[in-house]
């Protein structure tokens, strides 16, 4: 048997030994071929679950087609009652989800449990919003005219995910989508299958106990080869896709081939520029959850510290003794800050990096290397490591998914400091440590950070749901979550009203019959 209560878990969240992997709702289809969900944790086998086939494909997206025409006439606020009750149900949920969580990703469980939270935020912000889906009214050059603009439901959604978040990226897309009006289709990543399956249950009940249509939640599984029925498909008007920059530039591409939208949320370089006026306590604490939580796999984590030659010893050493107090194992054992990381290739990726910053010329300050023996039999837990760099080492200038922190030093002016954080391929997250105002509101500038999230006195990673995330470059340029973002998941419609008897044309043209 499993510890620490994941059987309890499963069992509560309806996940099974071998699941289904194609759902419109409360319907399941059988599929083809399966997947393994192998815990990181441990090396078990966690459960199944069966790929979607072509002819399920079709099916499913025809029940998706037909629940849009029900569930777009509903009133929006309706809508935001039946996302209400789904934020109710992840309340209910919240630690067997945040322990499956936890087991299948191998993130701590603090952190599983804070994903389950960012689910049950994102829905609260969604049944506000729900009354608030406002367009502008303008001002008609023509005499006796009315222009105003609404916003409609969009129609499918699409939704690709990545492991790392495993169902709060899911819901970011479905609270909003849904009270927009869309339904949606979801392919949760290969590698963490069971979130999606539990998730798909929480959500299905909901739907069911509303008395409305099988299809405004679907689950699809598979590798890319499912993604595509989407990507290709003209009846899918979004496509929101989360992971690397590789399969972001393939889904935009695929997608713009049809003129379709995508929202993409693609790889991070992010950095924490520390000047000689930072707390230097703050920064380091900043730094490494930024670093190592999530084990290094968030977007938003800490790749770069660039610090100026003033302090930079004095940080380096603050960090070689923080990192001296990691404690590495089963990340649902709270004594524990860093888990695993999600897979051997994972972990080959992580050695890879410590090899290319050594080959060139970079120097650990600390030695990273997988641990083995007991409690580390999965073969998946590694040591966070932290290097001196080189911003134009090709290894710093990529995104690996692990605790590896690349230390750069900076001297004069912040400027050149921003040069360097911005002088990466991606544009997500990042921050400055400092008490000086100058700094920080040049760092907040027009010519400072380009990255879609600048913070101050803050590390790079824990946004919260109700600002906007996402960032530009090679980070793919997509919006999620809060202020705004709603927009993609609508069509806007501009329209004029003549109440007159008389037909004036805009721009003053006359066309007298
Ligand atoms: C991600 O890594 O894909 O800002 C999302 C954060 C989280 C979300 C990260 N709220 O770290």
């Amino acid at each position: 048997t499993t510890s620490f209560g994941i059987e309890e878990a499963l069992e509560q969240l309806g996940v099974e030994e071998v699941n289904y992997g194609t759902s419109t709702g409360t319907k399941w289809m059988p599929g083809g071929e399966t997947i393994s969900s192998y815990s990181p944790v441990d090396g078990k086998l966690i459960g199944k679950v069966t790929t979607t086939t072509r002819e399920e494909y079709e099916q499913m997206m025809s029940t998706a087609l037909e629940a849009f025409k029900a569930w777009r006439v509903m009133p929006a606020p309706q809508r935001g009652e039946v996302v209400r009750q789904f934020g109710e149900e992840l309340r209910r949920l919240k630690e067997p989800l945040g322990k499956l969580v936890s087991y299948e990703m191998g993130k701590s469980y603090q952190e599983g449990l804070g994903e389950v939270q960012e689910m049950i935020d994102i829905c609260d912000f969604a049944v506000g919003l729900s009354r608030q889906l406002h367009g502008l009214t303008m001002h008609s050059e023509r005499p006796g005219h009315r222009m105003y603009e609404q916003y409609h439901p969009l129609g499918v959604v699409g939704i690709i995910s990545a492991f790392n978040f495993p169902v709060a990226v899911w819901s970011w897309n479905t609270a909003l989508a849904w009270i927009c009006g869309d339904v949606c289709v979801w392919k949760p990543s290969e590698k963490a299958p069971l979130c999606g399956i539990a998730c798909q249950k929480i959500a299905a009940k909901v739907f069911a106990e509303n008395n409305l249509p099988e299809g405004i939640s679907c689950l699809i599984n598979g590798d890319y080869k499912v993604g595509e029925f989407m990507t290709t498909d003209k009846r899918v008007p979004l496509i929101s896709a989360t992971g690397s920059t590789r399969m972001g530039k393939i889904v935009g591409r695929t997608v713009g081939e049809r003129l379709g939208k995508s929202l993409l949320e693609l790889g991070g370089n992010n950095a924490i520029i520390v000047t000689p006026d930072a707390d230097i306590k703050m920064t380091v604490i900043g730094a490494v959850f930024g670093a190592v939580g999530t084990c290094g796999q968030r977007c938003t984590s800490t790749r770069r510290l660039i610090i100026h030659e003033s302090i930079y010893d004095k940080v380096k050493d603050a960090l070689v003794a923080a990192y001296g107090q990691l404690s590495i194992g089963n990340p649902l054992d709270e004594n524990n800050h860093v888990g695993p990381l999600i897979d051997k290739d994972a972990v080959a990726m992580y050695e890879n990096a410590l090899r290319k910053v050594v080959e060139e010329g970079g120097n650990l300050v600390v030695e990273g290397g997988v641990l083995e023996g007991e409690g580390y039999e999965s073969g998946c837990y590694v040591k966070p490591a932290i290097a001196e760099a080189q911003n134009d080492f090709e290894i710093v200038q990529h995104e690996t998914f692990a605790p590896v922190l690349y230390l750069l030093k900076y001297s004069g002016d912040v400027e050149n400091a921003i040069d360097i954080q911005n002088g990466v391929a991606q544009g997500l997250s990042s921050a400055i440590m400092t008490n000086n105002l100058r700094e920080a509101e040049r760092f907040l500038s027009h010519a400072g950070s380009d990255c879609g999230i600048a913070n101050v006195n803050i590390g790079t990673s824990g946004a919260e749901i109700g600002g906007a995330f996402g960032g530009e470059k090679d980070t793919g340029g997509g919006r999620e979550s809060g202020s705004d973002a709603w927009k993609i998941y609508m069509r806007r419609q501009t329209n004029t009203i003549n109440y007159t008897t008389e037909l004036p044309l805009a721009q003053g043209i006359k066309f007298d019959l």
